[in-house]
């Protein structure tokens, strides 16, 4: 990338009154970082394009250290410059990168300049074309992270697959050095292992132990310590094994239905990206009330905080990332970008155990290219884990003689049938949901990855006025009677829990760029709706849990 050597990465002064330099960081305004910068000032709120940041700090050398400078995630594309010294960039808006800084940092005071676009092209994942609020900036935390020299740099824990009784996994080194000695513990459970790294750096082990397995009844989890010298990292971790038989999905080998609710990544009371864990907590705690076991996490990967916080307690995640609708998907960088961010989040989430399904795209029209690029993605994904059922949100067929057909080319690659259906909203009747028949002929567990309507929370009429609470309450009983009807039927994830910005909703009266298919108003309230499926997922909660 070419950057004007006047740009604002060198963060100048000018030094005499006749130097052109058109910006100045010191009298700039200021943006809180981790945080959207769409929602910190007014004019920002439609913004998309370039904003430039710039952040002092002070480093004291050490000796036997190495120094990284994280980003949790920055959207869409960052340009980072560590005192005005390009370290690279990174595009995808919701996965974390890093940077290797140690030979780079100076003794004293240093400046890192980061250039976010937000900006979505046409070939990009995901396209400009999406229904969510494209929310720009440094959205999550930016650390800088010390470690020694010869420190970890990955780790995997694990149940082997298809056992209850031996842990798996291994611990890697930045470096490829062989002989290195890691103590691996897990105290609750007396596991107190040797570990010595190959000539690539790593540790494969495989362990004699009996863990509690984690389940949303019981979303137990262990401390585990992993020592290499004197560093020593700490996780909390759980074991669990997910598959399917024929239409059943198992979870520690017993039937499971997912009491499902997708759920955007905005924050409750006040729009705007979620970056703190209190603001995932309360939306997770609306998905429990719900009497939920399982988010969908729409339609990017969420911060750690959301995957962390639903695991510890007890919901189930299906992780996705942004192929979403029309991305070109015959273009090879497009599915070059789509590979990595896919990699960076199954990368980032393989530890923790309540990630039950990743979702590898939503709804997106058949084609040939489209056939390929994702069948190729599937097996990747396969390839990097197989102890994770994989799927993507598809779109339905054709509906003919009052019979609804699944058909997708790409039904053979996942583990889980799961379209989105909008009957009773974006076509037919509520009332065609008494007759509608289904024909999905695969051998697999089905799952109802979206489905809902609009209602604009406190405003009453009859169930057949659309927008009012009775209308999306009647649109909610006859759906779920129709599904509850559906061989294999393993569960659901309804639109959405809480209603979600998005610029593409203007009608005034409705919407005012909300989308309203929300269970919740955008101030944290309930609708009618709600109360209906909280009271259908108790019936099934009983059904399952006896
Ligand atoms: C869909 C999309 C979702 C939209 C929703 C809607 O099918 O997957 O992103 O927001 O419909 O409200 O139309």
């Amino acid at each position: 990338m070419n950057f004007n050597k006047y740009g604002y990465f060198k963060n100048q002064q000018a030094k005499s009154p006749l130097d052109l330099i058109q910006y100045d960081f010191s009298t700039e305004e200021q943006l809180v970082v981790p945080g959207d910068w769409n929602t910190q000032k007014k004019e920002f709120f439609f913004y998309e394009g370039s904003i430039w940041y710039k952040k002092d700090f002070t480093y004291q050398k050490k000796e036997d250290t190495r120094l990284y400078l994280y980003f949790g995630a920055a959207n869409y594309e960052a340009n980072v410059f560590l005192n005005g010294e390009h370290l690279g960039s990174h595009i995808g808006g919701f996965t974390p990168f890093n940077y290797d800084i140690t030979d780079k940092v100076k003794e004293g005071n240093n400046f890192v300049v980061v250039r976010v676009n937000n900006k979505l092209k046409p070939d990009d994942v995901p396209t400009s074309n999406t229904d969510w609020w494209n929310y720009g900036g440094i959205t999550r935390d930016v650390l800088l992270v010390e470690t020694p020299s010869v420190s970890v740099d990955d780790y995997l824990v694990q149940l082997e697959k298809g056992r209850y009784d031996r842990i798996q996994g291994f611990v890697k080194l930045n470096t490829r050095q062989a002989g290195v000695k890691i103590k691996l513990e897990i105290p609750e459970l007396k596991v107190k292992a040797q570990l010595t790294t190959d000539t690539e750096g790593k540790a494969d082990f495989h362990i004699k132990s009996t863990p509690k397995c984690w389940s949303p009844e019981s979303p137990q989890l262990y401390d585990v310590i992993i020592t290499n010298g004197t560093e020593q990292i700490k996780d909390r971790i759980g074991f669990r094994q997910i598959e399917t038989k024929g239409k059943n999905i198992l979870l520690n080998g017993k039937k499971v239905f997912f009491r499902g609710i997708c759920i955007h990544e905005e924050a409750p009371y006040r729009q705007g990206r979620v970056h703190s864990r209190e603001e995932a907590e309360i939306l997770l705690k609306w998905a429990k009330e719900l009497n939920c076991n399982f988010v969908r996490l729409a339609h990017y990967p969420h911060s750690e905080h959301m995957v962390r916080a639903a695991e510890e307690m007890g919901l189930m995640v299906w992780d996705e990332i942004p192929v979403y609708w029309t991305i070109a998907f015959g273009n090879k960088e497009t599915y070059q970008n789509a590979s990595q961010q896919l990699i960076d989040m199954m990368e980032r989430d393989k530890n923790r155990c309540a990630v039950v399904v990743w979702s590898l795209a939503n709804e997106t029209p058949e084609s040939e290219d489209r056939n390929t690029f994702l069948a190729n993605l599937s097996k990747q994904a396969k390839q990097m884990d197989n102890t994770r059922l994989i799927s993507m949100a598809m779109e339905v067929g054709g509906t003919r003689d009052n019979v609804t057909s699944i058909q997708d080319g790409m039904n053979k690659y996942v583990d889980i049938i799961s379209f989105n259906n909008y009957l009773g909203w974006y076509g037919g009747r509520i009332d065609d949901c008494k007759t509608r028949k289904w024909n999905i002929p695969y051998d697999k567990p089905v799952f109802i990855s979206e489905w809902g309507g609009g209602a604009l929370q406190g405003y009453h009429a009859d169930k057949n006025t659309r927008w009012s609470e009775e209308f999306l309450a009647e649109l909610y009983r006859q759906s779920i009677a129709m599904y509850d009807r559906l061989e294999g039927f393993a569960g659901m994830s309804p639109w959405i829990l809480v209603d979600f910005r998005s610029a593409r909703r203007q009608h005034h009266t409705y919407q005012n760029f909300f989308n309203r298919k929300g269970l919740i108003s955008e101030n944290g309230i309930k609708k009618q709706a709600f109360y209906v499926l909280r009271d259908f997922y108790a019936k099934k909660k009983m059904e399952y849990e006896q």
